[in-house]
């Protein structure tokens, strides 16, 4: 019998766990006190859930190390790696710049945290409830975060010469460090006499053939994953939760949206001149789980399968721009950030100039290439461009939005993962690659 395809799997998972999500919260209510049926099968299911999660995290870094050096040591040395270096970097800065000017404009347009134009109480007051009422692990993740500095994000950058590689390679949200040292390895191997040149190749590529293999046995469980990730999520977020900041949710949907569904296909269309919707169609699976974990990061093995094995990138640029991208180019999160942080000024009644909302919009661009690839990692960058735009209570709306973030989350960090694709289509298409063959990519001279 012919196996179903992995992303109708997945997706029966997502729409199985909605299904039972709902019943449960129709049947025993909002809460689920410990002890009873429903606290337990919340927990198993985290517990599944957890479980697929590390499953994922386990094979990015050795997936990674072994794409990059394997796929970049094919490239002629440090021009070929300007060139590439070049061209994605420009893709990463102008597609990030033109997500952040969607949210502003839409935000600005729908004036979420307005109501005739004044601030929206109702909403301020839902802040103070929602803070009130957060986990402890919340409020202790915004206090922490609250302690950051501008300068820190700039340590971002300080990422990309880990003092220990090894320890570097634990952080699975940040892998900078990782894919630096892999990019100066591989380069490092063309500069060997060929003999040893080929050996090195040689051993990288069986490893990352390897590694493939075992991202094929974490993607079959991945529908399982998905809906023990799913139910407990669609059962903690009912509609209760969002209904003073539907506006806020419809501005932040809308302008991802928009970035998903025209900014992005027009690219590929006029730039990439592929059609679109091969591209979805390739980028299903990936798609789906990036929606479903909210980390980019997790997502990477998956989106380096559907961009090699579907639509025909190279090894070389697919492992140049995906781990790259998926670390430091954010669009839904530049999006979102920018979103956020002027919804939270018009609730607390700042008016934003052009003056401050460029230095928003500038500051959304910058942390968004901090943010980990991890749920609810853009948070910390929120109240860091909150506090540096004083606005008041910020810890308080942050903690209100870390309450209902995490369908917001989902739906950016898919945005995020079909932005790192894009480029990966954009740049093998200027580097001559035919893509969408229906046949795995040749690897490029
Ligand atoms: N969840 C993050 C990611 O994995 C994005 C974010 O928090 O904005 O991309």
């Amino acid at each position: 019998m012919k196996r179903v395809a992995l992303h109708w799997q997945i997706l029966a998972a997502l729409i199985l766990a909605t299904l039972t999500g709902v019943f449960f919260r129709i049947l025993f209510g909002s809460d689920a006190p410990e002890g009873t049926f429903v606290s337990r099968a919340l927990e198993f299911s985290k517990f599944i859930g957890d479980l697929f999660m590390q499953g994922l995290k386990m094979i990015i870094v050795p997936l990674i190390v072994t794409s990059v050096i394997s796929g970049i040591a094919s490239l002629q040395g440090v021009k070929g790696f300007g060139r590439l270096g070049g061209k994605t970097f420009a893709f990463y800065a102008c597609s990030s710049m033109v997500a952040v000017v969607t949210g502003l404009l839409l935000v600005n347009l729908v004036q979420p945290g307005l109501v005739d134009g004044q601030p929206n109480e109702v909403i301020r007051a839902a802040f103070d409830e929602k803070a009130a009422a957060a986990s402890d692990a919340d409020k202790a993740k915004v206090a922490e975060a609250s302690q950051r500095k501008a300068g820190d994000f700039l340590d971002t950058f300080k990422l990309m010469v880990p003092e220990n590689v090894f320890k570097a390679a634990t952080n699975n949200g940040q892998m900078l460090g990782v894919i630096v040292f892999s990019l100066l390895f591989a380069i490092a191997i063309t500069r060997l006499p060929a003999d040893e040149m080929r050996t090195l190749r040689e051993f990288f590529q069986a490893g990352n053939d390897v590694m493939i293999t075992v991202t094929r046995w974490i993607m079959a469980v991945s529908p399982i994953g998905v809906y023990a990730l799913m139910f407990p999520v669609i059962f903690k977020n009912g509609p209760d939760v969002y209904a003073e900041m539907l506006k806020y949710f419809g501005t932040v949907l809308l302008a991802l949206g928009c970035h998903l569904f025209i900014t992005l296909p027009l690219v590929l269309h006029f730039v990439a001149k592929v059609n679109p919707l091969d591209h979805f169609r390739a980028m299903r699976d990936a798609l789906l789980l990036a929606f479903s974990t909210a980390s980019s990061s997790g997502t990477l093995p998956v989106t380096m399968r559907c961009i090699q094995d579907k639509a025909g990138v190279s090894k070389r640029t697919a492992s140049f721009t995906l781990p790259l991208g998926a670390t430091v180019n954010m669009d839904g999160t530049a999006l979102y950030e920018c979103v956020a942080v002027i919804f939270v000024a018009q609730v607390m009644g700042i008016q934003m100039g052009f003056g401050e909302q460029f230095f928003v919009i500038t500051a959304a661009l910058l942390t968004s290439i901090g943010v980990a690839g991890v749920p609810s990692a853009s948070l910390v960058a929120i109240l860091l461009i909150l506090k540096n735009s004083n606005v008041p209570n910020a810890e308080t709306a942050v903690v209100a939005l870390l309450a209902v973030d995490r369908l917001l989350d989902m739906a950016r960090t898919a945005v995020n993962v079909f932005g790192d694709s894009c480029a990966a289509i954009v740049i093998a298409k200027s580097e001559g690659e035919e893509l969408f063959t229906g046949k795995p990519a040749e690897e490029p001279a």
